[in-house]
């Protein structure tokens, strides 16, 4: 199955959904709302193993296509990952080209990296030919999102097999100006934002960023950003309840 993230990045920009709670029910709403991607986040979300597995066989019944954000930079995760169906990798706080090649290697069957042979779901949602073409179509995504991996931006952009770079707009304005915000209006957070823009235009790599609401994201894409996140499911759970009761009690 080719993964129609990298061709859909040529034309328009990618709207990826994002996972917190543990459900397959959830990823199975979510993948069925319109979004290109949707992502279980295995950093912050709630989520293990079992319940991974389930929302990746869930959004797999539907026209997403399923990612998954990592914990760490930890190749035994990121195997498992893959082989339980995941068709991308988001992996946090990348800030050198060493964690890249790390990263990209984990993702890649040799020769192209060292991940060990055993597709199990893989093969599922990619087909049988899974093996042959995993390399190409499984998305690799860095999160630029410290101090340390904005200086090596450049380097990191450089990394073979990297399709693009995802900020995380609440840990790098944490380290840039002391304070997490994932719509910092920080001068030098708008310059970080914008290096990284600029940077994966000329590099022809994905720029992709979390948002905190539909309005963010577009903001987001008028500035230059392919891959953009509209809030987590907790966000917009919260949302939708409070905007309900605010109705329901007329003001
Ligand atoms: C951040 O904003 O730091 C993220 O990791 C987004 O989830
Ligand atoms: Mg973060």
């Amino acid at each position: 199955r080719q993964n129609k993230l990298k061709a859909l990045r040529e034309n328009a920009a990618i709207i990826n959904g994002w996972l917190a709670i543990p459900s397959s029910y959830s990823a199975e709403i979510l993948g069925h709302q319109g979004y290109d991607a949707i992502t279980v986040d295995l950093q912050h979300g709630m989520i293990d193993f079992a319940s991974a597995l389930t929302m990746l066989q869930a959004i797999s019944a539907t026209p997403a296509v399923p990612l998954v954000r990592v914990s760490d930079n930890d190749p035994a995760q990121i195997m498992r990952m893959l082989d339980a169906g995941a068709y991308g990798i988001i992996c946090p706080m990348i800030s050198t080209p060493e964690e890249a090649r790390r990263f990209v290697a984990a993702c890649r069957y040799p020769p192209l990296g060292n991940r060990s042979f055993g597709p199990a779901r893989g093969l599922l949602y990619g087909g049988a030919d899974y093996p042959q073409h995993a390399n190409n179509e499984i998305l690799t995504l860095a999160m630029i999102e410290t101090r340390e991996g904005l200086a090596n931006l450049d380097a990191i952009l450089a990394t073979d097999g990297l399709d693009g770079v995802f900020i995380g707009p609440n840990d790098l304005s944490l380290t840039l100006t002391g304070s997490a915000s994932a719509e910092s209006r920080h001068p030098e957070m708008l310059a970080a934002v914008e290096r990284v823009v600029s940077r994966c235009r000329q590099t022809h790599k994905l720029a992709g960023i979390f948002c905190t609401s539909g309005d963010a994201a577009a903001r987001r894409i008028s500035e230059g950003f392919q891959f953009v996140t509209p809030a987590n499911d907790v966000m917009q759970l919260g949302r939708a309840s409070r905007e309900a009761i605010a109705q329901a009690r007329g003001n």
